[in-house]
């Protein structure tokens, strides 16, 4: 997988994408990443890669030739057939752990990182594939979003986390919040560590687990539930979590 991010702020990405888990898959050759500045493909001496908007308004608007220049040598750079060009704005589709392990089929992703207003739309028309946000809210850049890209989608790509087992284990790998996690010390004045997980039997540690992502998620984001088809069995637990938690009268968390 390589991802080209267009920032106007280089090294803002460079440096974020340098740890852990994405700093080392770069560092193994599981991903490559190259950033790319917008103002490196302006040919006046100012350097220009913003201008007023058209309508008047306030801030200003990313002009479309530097980033097209950038995303012609970024394609330029990589003879990948699965590419797609994505821009990082509050207009995009929503960002889900579905959108990204689609995405992490591609060979190459190009992240536009928009800054000031927004971008000129013919860009966006034209040029980008498509458009992601992270959400209903509004950074000052898309810097963030595209870091937020990178590192979600590597962790997709086989080989970057040491244990394959713990992508799917990943919140929201299969539409469920993830279970609770314990370590030492065993006991604590902040409560013990539950049995069942001491206890060595895998099968009732499998089943303990899935019963709490279900009951997580059914107390917390009930709108996840809409979206997946239980099995028989999770079913089970999930009847079996409500039942608890109405004996214990304690369904708010
Ligand atoms: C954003 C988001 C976001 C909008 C104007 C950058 C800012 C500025 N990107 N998801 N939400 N972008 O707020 O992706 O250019």
């Amino acid at each position: 997988m390589r991802f080209d991010v267009v920032s106007l702020f280089p090294e803002m990405v460079m440096n974020a994408a340098g740890y852990g888990v994405t700093g080392k898959a770069i560092e193994n050759g599981l991903v490559d990443l190259a950033v790319w500045n917008p103002r490196d493909f302006t040919h006046d001496r100012h350097k220009t890669v913003d201008d007023r908007p058209y309508g008047g308004g306030p801030g200003m608007v990313m002009k479309y030739q530097p980033l097209l220049d950038v995303v012609d040598a970024a394609k330029l750079h990589a003879h990948s057939v699965r590419r797609r060009v994505i821009c990082l704005s509050p207009q995009g589709k929503l960002i889900s752990q579905q959108l990204l392990q689609e995405a992490s089929t591609s060979e190459q992703l190009i992240l536009i990182a928009g800054r000031y207003e927004g971008i000129d739309e013919r860009f966006i028309a034209e040029v980008c594939d498509e458009e992601w946000s992270l959400g209903d809210y509004v950074i000052s850049g898309g810097e963030l979003a595209a870091l937020i890209v990178v590192d979600a989608v590597t962790r997709l790509i086989p080989g970057v986390l040491g244990d394959e087992e713990s992508a799917k284990q990943d919140s929201h790998y299969d539409g469920l919040l993830d279970c609770p996690h314990y370590t030492r010390p065993e006991q604590s004045d902040l409560g013990n560590v539950p049995g069942v997980l001491m206890g060595g039997n895998h099968a009732a540690i499998k089943h303990w687990r899935m019963k709490q992502s279900l009951g997580r998620t059914w107390l917390r984001r009930p709108d996840l539930l809409e979206k997946i088809q239980l099995t028989a069995e999770q079913q089970a637990l999930l009847s079996e979590f409500k039942t608890e938690v109405d004996k214990l009268g304690c369904g708010n968390e």
